[in-house]
């Protein structure tokens, strides 16, 4: 009998209440006030009503937790060891054009390292929760990350970046080095979900580069609580400060990383 802890029921209960309004939304998404934070990169009522509510939640059940909020930023706590790395809506393109594939991704650190998260799939009520030593879950089912050792037999997902982002041709040269060894890549459009699919072994790995804290701090928790590995382009552990992040299982990170690496020369 899986027992939860109750910061995790925490997380999963304000993900359930926000994901209402979210759904709602999506129903009337073109009705939804947009505006632009830069080019192609969309905020919207239903972002912000989202955020609202998570923030509340949160803050009645730890008072004294800071928040790093996609869209309110960083807001400091009186628990200075404890900080909520939020994104309302992962996937906000996908949502914003009707495609189903979005989600709410709460991530918990405890002084400078994840420890629990959750990422919330709404309109197929999937719920992706993890906390540190505790294992990693989709609603009830614990998860392993796939046991793929072959290159050729693997499918892995990425970012591909878009207009107003940095990094076309060095992504052309990582995914030139990838596509050829692989069994098929998959864009998603939310790395958060990505990160879930890992952990969840429906993806036998993931990287990206140009990726916010926000987009990956839930799901990093999640890739190592199935017994995947997470890193920065460099193997290192500085993914949220780099936003560089390369997620597989063990016989498939470091000769993706390898590939990345020989693409980056
Ligand atoms: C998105 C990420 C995705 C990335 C997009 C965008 P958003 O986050 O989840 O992996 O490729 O550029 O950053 O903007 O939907 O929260």
């Amino acid at each position: 009998m899986m027992v939860r802890s109750a910061l995790l029921n925490v997380m999963m209960g304000a993900a359930r209440k926000a994901a209402r309004s979210l759904v709602r939304d999506y129903g009337e998404v073109e009705h939804l006030q947009v505006s632009m934070k830069g080019p192609a990169d969309f905020v919207s009522s239903a972002d912000i009503r989202c955020e609202k509510t998570l923030r509340a939640e949160l803050k009645k059940a730890r008072p004294g937790f800071g928040f790093l909020l996609e869209e309110g930023g960083e807001i400091a706590g009186d628990d200075k060891s404890h900080r909520w790395i939020i994104d309302p809506i992962d996937g906000t393109t996908n949502f914003l054009h009707g495609i189903p594939n979005f989600c709410i991704s709460i991530g918990l650190e405890r002084d400078g390292e994840m420890v629990a998260g959750v990422v919330y799939q709404p309109l197929g009520d999937e719920m992706f929760h993890a906390e540190k030593g505790a294992g990693a879950f989709l609603n009830e089912r614990r998860l392993r990350v796939s046991a793929r050792r072959k290159m050729e037999e693997c499918v892995f997902t990425t970012g591909i970046p878009f207009h107003g982002r940095p990094g076309h041709q060095t992504f052309l040269k990582e995914l030139t080095a990838v596509m050829g060894q692989v069994a098929g890549i998959r864009r998603f459009g939310s790395a958060a979900l990505d990160l879930a699919y890992v952990a969840a072994g429906r993806c036998d790995g993931y990287w990206e580069a140009g990726i916010k804290p926000w987009d990956i701090a839930a799901g990093i928790v999640l890739v190592k609580e199935a017994g995947g590995y997470v890193s920065d382009y460099d193997g290192g552990a500085a993914m949220l400060e780099t936003g560089e992040l390369v997620a597989a299982n063990d016989h498939l990170h470091q000769p993706l990383l390898k590939l990345l690496r020989s693409a980056r020369g």
